[in-house]
This record gives C-alpha cells, sequence and structure tokens, in this order.
C-alpha cells in the first residue's frame, strides 16, 4: 500500500530554534592552552579553525564572543555577561578546559565541550560541563542550539549521521582576526577540504570519530573559499594549510581540486597518505597546483610496525619512490616518526636516521607512540600506561614501556636520533641546495630545541 503524505503533514513548521521575542543569548567560545611542558602552543600557533565554524555556526541565534588562550587573551574571572562557555579539548588541554567548565558552572554558566577529548571520553567531560559534543557541531547543531534556548540541554549531543560537507558554512575569520593578539597567528590559514580518513591506524581518533566515512566539499566551494582570502589579503600569493586528516583519500577528488587550484597563486601544504605520492603524476599535480609542503606520517621504517598499528596505505618498500616524486617536484616533506611501538628495537632509530638521511627529509618531527583514550590501541595498552596526566598527552612524553627496549635506552636513543639529525652538519646535508626559506628556520629552532633535551623532558 502506497502511504499518503498529506499537505499538512509536510506544511508543519519546525519549531523556532529562538522562541518569539525572546532576548538573544550570548556565548563566550574558548580555545583553552594546554598546560604541556613541551613546546606545542609556544610561537605561532595556527587559527583554530574547529572553533572558528563553532562561532559561525552559533553567531546564526547567539551573540557570540570568542578568545584564545593560546595567543594570550585571557578568560575573565566574572562569567556573568555569558549565558553559554563553549570550548574545545584535545587531550592536551582537557585539564585546562576543565578548570575553566568547573569556574562557569561554579557560576551558574551552561558549559559545553566539544573536540577531540570530550567525544572520547564524555563521561568524564559531563564532569565539567553541561553538555557534550560528539564529533562535530554541524550534525547536531539545530537540537542544540533549540535545547538551549529551550533550557532543555542534553548530557551528549551525538548525530545519527554526518551531515554533507556541501551543506556547510565558510568559517567567519572575524573571529580570530579580531583578537588585539592575533599577531601570534601563523600566516597560513587553516581550511577544510575533505573531512575524515577511513584508513583506519589502530592509534589515532580520526577514525572513531568519522568511522569509515570520507566527505568532500564541492570543489568550487574551495576555490571561493580560497578567493575570498585572496581578496581579505589583497594579494593572490596566501598561504593555506589544509586541516583534512588525509587530503586525497579519494584520488578523483583530490585530482579535481588540485586542478581547479593550478594558476591561483596559493601556496599550501596538507596531510597526505603516502600511497597516492606513489604515482608521480601526483606530485607535479600538486606542485602546479601550488603545493609547497606535504605532511607525511611515515611512522615508521618498520614493516613490522607498520602492520602493527593497521597503516595500510604505507608501503615501506616504497617510501623511497615517493620521497623522490615528490622531491622531483621541489616539493619538501614534513615527515612524522613514532618511536616506542613494541616491534621498536633499539635499531629502530639507527634504520629511521639512515631513511631521513639518504632521503633527506626536511622537516622531521618525532613523537612517542601515545595512546589516545578511545582508541583501539588505547584499550590494549591501558594497563601497562605509566602516565596518566592529560597535560602530557601531547605525543612527547613517556608513555609505557615498549617491550623490546628498556626505558633509559630508549630515552637515550630518542634524544640522540633527535640531536643528530638536527645538527648543523647534517641539517645542511638534509637541505642543501633549498633556498633559505621558513624551513631553514625551523631545521635552525629544532637545532637549539634538541640540544636542551633531556631523559627528564620527556618523563
Ligand atoms: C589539522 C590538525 C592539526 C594541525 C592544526 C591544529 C589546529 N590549530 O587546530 C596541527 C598540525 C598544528 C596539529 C598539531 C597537533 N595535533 Co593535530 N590534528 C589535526 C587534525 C588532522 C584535524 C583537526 C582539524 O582542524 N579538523 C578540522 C576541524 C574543523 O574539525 P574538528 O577539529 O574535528 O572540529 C569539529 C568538531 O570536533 C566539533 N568541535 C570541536 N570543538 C568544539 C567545541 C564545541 C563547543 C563544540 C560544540 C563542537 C566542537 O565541531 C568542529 C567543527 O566541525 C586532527 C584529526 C581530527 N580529525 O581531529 C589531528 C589531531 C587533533 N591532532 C592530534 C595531535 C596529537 C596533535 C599534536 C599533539 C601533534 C604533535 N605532536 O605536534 C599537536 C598539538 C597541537 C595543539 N596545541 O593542540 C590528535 C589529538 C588526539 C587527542 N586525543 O588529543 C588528533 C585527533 C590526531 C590523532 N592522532 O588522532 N594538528
Ligand atoms: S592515515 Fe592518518 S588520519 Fe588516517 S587513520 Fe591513519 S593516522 Fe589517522
Amino acid at each position: 500500500m502506497t502511504a499518503v503524505i498529506t499537505p499538512e503533514a509536510i506544511d508543519v513548521a519546525p519549531r523556532p530554534i529562538v522562541p518569539e521575542g525572546a532576548r538573544r543569548k550570548k556565548w563566550l567560545v574558548i580555545q583553552p592552552k594546554s598546560d604541556t611542558p613541551l613546546m606545542v602552543d609556544s610561537g605561532k600557533v595556527s587559527m583554530p579553525l574547529n572553533l572558528l565554524m563553532v562561532s559561525t555556526m552559533a553567531e546564526q541565534h547567539f551573540d557570540v564572543e570568542f578568545l584564545d588562550e593560546r595567543i594570550g587573551d585571557k578568560v575573565p574571572e566574572d562569567l556573568s555577561r555569558f549565558d553559554v562557555i563553549a570550548m574545545t579539548s584535545r587531550t592536551l588541554n582537557a585539564k585546562r578546559a576543565y578548570r575553566i567548565g568547573d569556574r562557569a558552572l561554579a557560576q551558574d554558566k551552561k558549559v559545553i565541550l566539544g573536540g577531540v577529548h570530550p567525544t572520547m571520553l564524555p563521561d568524564e567531560a559531563l564532569q565539567h560541563s553541561n553538555s557534550v559534543v560528539f564529533g562535530e557541531i554541524e550534525s547536531i547543531w539545530d537540537d542544540l542550539a533549540r535545547d538551549i534556548y529551550a533550557d532543555t540541554m542534553k548530557p551528549l549531543y551525538k548525530p545519527e549521521g554526518f551531515k554533507a560537507m556541501g551543506e556547510m558554512g565558510q568559517p567567519n575569520f572575524a573571529y580570530a582576526r579580531s583578537s588585539p593578539n592575533s599577531k601570534r597567528y601563523s600566516f597560513r590559514l587553516p581550511l577544510l577540504a575533505t573531512k575524515g580518513c577511513p584508513v583506519g591506524c589502530n592509534f589515532c581518533c580520526t577514525p572513531r570519530i568519522y568511522g569509515k566515512s570520507f566527505r568532500m566539499r564541492d570543489s568550487d566551494r574551495v576555490i571561493d573559499e580560497l578567493r575570498f582570502h585572496q581578496n581579505a589579503a589583497g594579494k593572490p600569493d596566501i598561504h593555506i594549510s589544509f586541516m583534512d586528516d588525509n587530503i586525497s583519500f579519494r584520488p578523483k577528488f583530490a585530482t579535481e581540486l588540485f586542478e581547479a587550484m593550478v594558476g591561483l597563486g596559493v601556496k599550501w601544504n596538507a596531510n597526505i597518505s603516502m600511497n597516492f605520492l606513489e604515482d608521480p603524476n601526483f606530485a607535479i599535480l600538486a606542485k602546479t597546483a601550488g603545493c609547497e609542503m606535504l605532511n607525511i606520517g611515515f611512522e615508521s621504517v618498520s614493516p613490522d610496525t607498520i602492520k602493527y598499528v593497521h597503516k595500510g596505505s604505507n608501503r615501506v618498500g616504497r617510501y623511497e619512490d615517493v620521497v623522490d616524486n615528490v622531491h622531483k617536484q621541489g616539493i619538501a616533506i614534513q615527515g612524522y616518526f613514532i618511536f616506542g611501538f613494541d616491534t621498536d628495537t633499539p635499531a629502530s632509530f639507527q634504520h629511521t636516521y639512515d631513511f631521513i638521511m639518504q632521503n633527506r627529509i626536511e622537516f622531521p618531527v618525532f613523537t612517542i607512540a601515545t595512546p589516545f583514550p578511545g582508541t583501539p590501541w588505547y584499550e590494549e595498552m591501558k594497563a601497562r600506561i605509566v602516565q596518566h596526566d592529560w597535560n602530557k598527552y601531547d605525543t612527547f612524553h613517556y608513555m609505557y614501556e615498549p617491550a623490546k627496549i628498556q626505558r633509559d635506552e630508549f630515552l637515550g636513543n630518542f634524544i640522540k636520533v633527535q640531536r643528530e639529525i638536527y645538527s648543523w652538519p647534517n641539517i645542511w646535508k638534509r637541505m642543501a641546495g633549498r633556498k633559505f626559506d621558513w624551513i631553514w628556520m625551523v631545521n635552525i629552532a629544532m637545532h637549539y630545541f634538541t640540544r636542551r633535551l633531556t631523559p627528564a623532558t620527556f618523563l
């Protein structure tokens, strides 16, 4: 039997979000700084695209004030001007977000926590807030906004499904730019073309938040946003950091996007999984589209470790071809390397060193394997973790004793490999022939930073 849909059923008007005649409520949106002892938030920081998106959603129905503690903005002691305090949090700034949350609750404010850490541990986050948003705000927005006005906020907002990216608006950068401290933001503007990464590495939070989904914006909308930034800057050569988890997961989309970017004059960098770079044409196209650096998670040069972390997109046997394809186009590589998995041995440090030096990786980043709560790997490692202070979940702290390396040897080698890679002669060897630019400056800063490291730095 065919269901009959009456015109009345179609005409039912949705409940308005702001009740007629109601006062517009006021949000304070906060990017908390982290209290990690390392230099994660030092120097220039990138504009928090997540909170710009949150503020852009919120401004539809609320007045919004925005502040970023990382650049020196101060959270007022007295929060009486606000109705809602909305914060984002990763694990490394969760304690700070919770402290602010407690203070706001004590002043009878509504507190909303979102971002990776509250998504992973909503019960913990709820002890310091009224509501936790699982994943992205866009997919639950109408319910949350309506409930705030109706004073019926739920403890958890979890989307049934994800909203198409085409329906998401362009973030309003005025929130970040209006701060008197905005000069502490990097000149690289954050931009999003896709969301999700179905590769499924066991240490990564992304698959837990977005599952196997991978969504893309219309490439035309991305181009519009780039043009918007060019117009605002009054020049074509702006610098963009794509915040995508993995911009190339659908090569057809990435190809279409990069082709549309050719000739725009924008310089950019992006996270990319390396299997797409096995095809030399991909790097050629990326270069023509303005790419100056690719952020590649090599993670390890050991096939056993790659298998252990379920990183199906990395084939160790193809690493050198990938690097070669990228370097032939003059694109620099920020290469991520993780130490401390159970598959690692003391020799892993030497192997990694050899790979980096032989392939002249311009900007290697060394981190310590960190089981983030909510990931499948955290469950596996939980009983062995010796570090329980969230402030230290910044991927630079010692978390547990790896199966084949004892702690002091591990930390000694972790320092040694960094010092050697960033020694003057080795910087010179890796960078020779490259014109002096910001990647040189990073190497110089890393030289001095690595001289200061001691085992205690990582405990
Ligand atoms: C791009 C990126 C970076 C960039 C930019 C960071 C920045 N300024 O935002 C750079 C390279 C600088 C970076 C650095 C680091 N990163 Co990072 N990064 C990412 C990545 C790939 C995307 C983040 C992003 O901007 N996405 C786009 C925005 C629009 O989406 P979103 O962040 O998910 O925000 C949405 C929702 O979360 C929600 N939401 C967020 N906040 C709030 C708040 C409220 C109130 C509400 C309602 C909703 C809400 O709505 C938002 C809009 O849709 C994520 C992976 C991921 N998917 O989260 C890792 C990720 C966040 N990074 C991670 C890590 C570990 C780091 C580093 C520690 C790495 C390192 N050793 O240097 C540093 C820490 C820097 C710092 N001080 O925080 C981890 C964090 C894990 C954890 N549990 O904390 C992630 C999850 C990757 C992983 N390994 O799983 N990162
Ligand atoms: S490839 Fe990168 S973004 Fe994708 S699941 Fe693995 S670590 Fe996460």
